[in-house]
C-alpha cells in the first residue's frame, strides 16, 4: 500500500516541540526505568490510566503471541488495549467461502481478557486483504449479491465476537488522497452507500460496540481529511450509527508532524469520539541523532494531541517491536518505527511516551 506524503505539512527541524521531546527523552532515559523491557515501575498503561483515563494500545502480531515470552510480557503489561494486526481481516477469517477460522483471533481475545485489556476490532470493510475467492468472484457479482455478501460478512464476524470488542474499525481507508472515494469492489458494485450500509449492519450485529471509520493521512489538513469529514458529517446528520473516527497516524520524519489536536477536534465537534489507531514513526536508516529526536517528537506530540482532545479515547501503536514492523517491507531503506528495538529493548521513543504521560494533566476522557 502507499502512504503518500500529505500535501500540507509542518516542518520539523528546530521546532520547540522537538526541543521539548529531546528534553523529555533525556529525562526519561535517566529516570527510574531501568528494566530491560522498559517497564520499570510505571507501565505505559498505568501512566495513561492516571493521565485522565486514557487507554493505550498496540497492534498484536499473533505469530509471536504465546511463542515469544518477552513479547507476551510487554504486550500484556504495557498496554490496556490490543488490536489484531491481521487476524480479524476477511482473508484470515474466511479463507474459503463459508469456512470460518477464528482460531488466532479468539486466542488474541483470550489474551486480552487474561490481561484485562479491551479489544479494537480491525477491520470489517476494506479494499485490501480480501480472500482470493472473493477477489475472483467480484467481477461477476451484481449489486444486490455484493451487498448480501458484505452484510453477511459483517453480521457473521461481529456476531462471533459480540460483546468482546470495544471499538470496531467498520470501514477502513475508503478515501483517495484527493478526497474522492477510493475505487474498490464495494464502491463499484454498491455505490457510495456501501459505507452507510456497513455501519447500519454493524450496529444491528453488535449494538454496544463503538463503530469507527478509520484512515491514514487524515491527520493532516487537506482534501483527504475534508473528504472524510464531509462523509462522516453526512452520516451523523442522517442518524447513521457511527461513533468515532480513527486517525491511523503512520508518521515519517521526512514529512513532519501533523496538527492532530486540531484535526481530531474538528471531528470531535460533530459529537464523535476519535482515536489514534496505528501510530508509528518511521525514518530513513541508519537513525541519526536528528532523526531520533524527530521520531521522539512524532510520538510525544501525537500522544499529547490525544491527551488534549477529550473525545480521543485511545492511543494505539501499530506494533511495538521493530523486528515485526510492516515498515521495512513496504518502504525500502526506512524503519526503526516502533517503541522497542529488534531485541525488544525499549528505545528513546518509549521513554518519550512515558515522560509525556508522567507530566500529563489531561482532561478526563470519554469512554
Ligand atoms: O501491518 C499489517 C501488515 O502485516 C499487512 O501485511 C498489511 C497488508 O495490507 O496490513 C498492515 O496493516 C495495515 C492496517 O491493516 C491498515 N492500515 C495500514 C496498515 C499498514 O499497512
Amino acid at each position: 500500500m502507499s502512504l503518500h506524503p500529505p500535501l500540507h505539512r509542518r516542518a520539523l527541524a528546530g521546532t520547540a516541540a522537538t526541543a521539548l521531546a529531546v528534553a523529555l527523552v533525556a529525562g526519561g532515559a535517566l529516570g527510574a526505568s531501568a528494566a530491560p523491557d522498559g517497564s520499570g515501575r510505571s507501565t505505559l498503561r498505568a501512566l495513561a490510566q492516571s493521565a485522565a483515563g486514557l487507554k493505550i494500545g498496540t497492534a498484536i502480531n499473533t505469530d509471536q503471541l504465546g511463542s515469544n515470552t518477552r513479547y507476551d510480557q510487554i504486550a500484556g503489561s504495557q498496554f490496556s488495549t490490543v488490536t489484531p494486526e491481521n487476524v480479524m481481516k476477511w482473508d484470515a477469517i474466511e479463507p474459503k467461502r463459508g469456512q470460518f477460522d477464528y482460531t488466532a483471533a479468539d486466542e488474541l481475545v483470550r489474551f486480552a481478557r487474561q490481561h484485562h485489556q479491551l479489544v479494537r476490532g480491525h477491520t470489517l470493510v476494506w479494499y485490501n486483504q480480501l480472500p482470493q475467492w472473493l477477489v475472483d468472484l467480484g467481477p461477476f457479482l451484481t449489486s444486490k449479491q455484493t451487498a448480501a455478501i458484505l452484510k453477511q460478512h459483517i453480521t457473521e464476524e461481529m456476531t462471533h465476537f459480540k460483546g468482546k470488542i470495544w471499538q470496531w474499525d467498520v470501514v477502513n481507508e475508503a478515501f483517495n488522497e484527493d478526497g474522492t472515494l477510493r475505487d474498490n469492489l464495494w464502491l463499484e458494485k454498491i455505490g457510495p452507500s456501501y459505507i452507510e450500509k456497513a455501519f447500519r449492519w454493524a450496529h444491528e450485529a453488535d449494538p454496544k460496540a463503538l463503530l469507527f471509520y478509520n484512515d491514514y493521512n487524515i491527520e493532516y489538513a487537506g482534501p483527504k481529511q475534508d473528504g472524510a469529514y464531509a462523509l462522516v458529517r453526512g452520516l451523523v446528520r442522517k442518524g447513521v450509527p457511527i461513533d468515532g473516527v480513527g486517525f491511523q497516524t503512520h508518521l515519517d520524519t521526512q514529512y513532519g508532524i501533523p496538527d492532530l489536536e486540531t484535526s481530531m477536534q474538528r471531528f470531535a465537534n460533530l459529537g464523535l469520539r476519535t482515536a489514534e489507531t496505528e501510530v508509528d514513526v518511521r525514518t530513513t536508516l541508519p537513525v541519526t541523532a536528528t532523526e531520533q529526536s524527530a521520531q521522539n517528537a512524532g510520538y510525544s506530540e501525537s500522544l499529547q494531541a490525544c491527551l488534549l482532545v477529550r473525545a480521543c479515547i485511545s492511543y494505539t501503536v501499530w506494533g511495538f517491536g521493530d523486528a515485526y514492523s510492516w515498515i521495512p517491507g513496504v518502504f525500502a531503506g526506512e524503519g526503526s518505527a516502533d517503541l522497542y528495538d529488534a531485541n525488544l529493548v525499549a528505545k528513546p521513543q518509549y521513554f518519550a511516551l512515558q515522560s509525556v504521560l508522567r507530566t500529563a494533566k489531561g482532561v478526563p476522557h470519554r469512554s
